[in-house]
């Protein structure tokens, strides 16, 4: 199961919505075929650990699969069918399936034909793995991740607003590697027009790039900024009816898609946004500052996990920007609780990692 997990992972940022899935077919103690769910829409992880491995070998063989086999026919076959078409005689299973399409049916499936099924092993681990798709493919909303970095001292930025750079190499590249496993990366306008970032992935090898969600009340964004230049087509600017549609049409043919989203205590409603990008097929969504848009998705709960890097590093400056912003909370007892926290790390920097309560 341990195999069947990291297979699973290489399916990481190309299989969304789908889940991650590993699969590793045994015989008398010895791996002879494995294989995990590679892109959307290709075969499921059953199909390539066991096409290919001769009848005689698979037949009477033990089948280990992260995820509950589907029953359902889908873009593929239903996996069950292959499953007892080739005779195997057990099949263990990480977790079952939350789609309401399979939910315990492949495994009742399997059962009625005769096949030991064995359900829970590495249970917590593979359900952490797929959280994204546990949660898209129950509520049709997004998993959200807050991404911050900062200082010792909180801050994102200096008196003067330089951000450049607050974290290490390392947790730089953790980062990319994040936005390679969500489907969309979110922001505000005011840290496209300090930062004027790329938001996309810039490392070795092959990637695909998230979309970039830029929150922008007022439609302040510049033409000139690097998301309206650099693949433009992946940019969504959520905006309200306050922004001049004069403007709204020049970033339309500038390539990027114009979202327009209710207002919520005079910004963009983030649920909304949020809501609208389940629609879309979005499963997942890092937002990456700043402080204002923090705060907001924080207050309207759209949050569920916050990872947080911090620097062995301290500015000051009471007017130097904090990593979550916003009007705030009043009282203690209303204060955001995080639960079952994680800490690494990375480099020079702590990487903590949290789910809000
Ligand atoms: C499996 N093995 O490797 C995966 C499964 O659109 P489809 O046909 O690819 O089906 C997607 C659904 O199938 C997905 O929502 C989840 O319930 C299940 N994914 N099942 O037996 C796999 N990726
Ligand atoms: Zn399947």
């Amino acid at each position: 199961m341990r195999r069947a997990v990291n297979l699973a992972k290489r399916g990481a940022g190309w299989v969304n919505p789908n889940p991650m899935v590993g699969a590793v077919l045994v015989r008398y103690d010895r791996i002879i075929g494995e294989g995990f769910h590679e892109f959307f829409g290709g075969s499921h992880a059953e199909v390539n650990a066991i096409n290919g491995v001769p009848s005689d070998q698979v037949a009477g063989s033990t089948l280990y699969v992260t995820l509950e086999p589907c029953a359902h026919e889908g873009k593929t076959a239903p996996c069950v069918n292959l499953i007892i078409e080739r005779k195997i005689a057990k099949v263990v299973i990480g977790m079952t399936d939350p789609n309401p399409l399979v939910d315990g049916k492949g495994i009742a499936f399997l059962r009625s034909a005769g096949i030991q099924v064995q359900v829970g092993l590495m249970e917590q681990i593979v359900r952490q793995m797929n959280e994204v798709f546990v949660k898209y493919i129950r509520t049709g909303k997004p998993f959200v991740v807050l991404k911050t970095a900062m200082t010792l001292d909180g801050k994102i930025a200096t008196v003067t607003n330089a951000s450049r750079w607050i974290t290490g190499e390392k947790s730089r590249k953790m980062v990319h590697l994040l936005r390679q496993n969500l489907s969309a990366v979110m922001v505000g306008v005011d840290t496209v027009l300090f930062d004027d970032p790329l938001l996309n992935i810039r490392m070795k090898g092959t990637w695909k790039n998230p979309l970039k969600v830029i929150a922008d009340t007022h439609g302040r964004i510049a033409m000139e900024n690097k998301v309206l230049t650099n693949d433009p087509q992946l940019t969504i600017i959520a905006t309200t009816a306050l922004a001049d549609p004069q403007k709204l049409k020049q970033i339309e043919r500038a390539g990027a898609q114009i979202l327009i989203c209710p207002l919520k205590d005079n910004r963009v409603d983030l649920g909304f946004v949020i809501h609208t990008l389940g629609k879309m097929g979005i499963d997942s969504v890092m937002i990456e500052g700043g402080s204002t848009l923090a705060f907001s998705a924080l207050k309207e709960g759209v949050v569920d996990k916050v990872i947080s890097f911090i620097a062995p590093k301290i500015l000051g400056g009471a007017s130097a920007p904090t990593a979550v912003g916003g009007v705030g909370i009043d009282k203690m007892e209303n204060a955001i609780n995080l639960t079952k926290l994680k800490f690494k790390k990375v480099g020079e920097d702590l990487m903590i990692e949290g789910w809000i309560r």
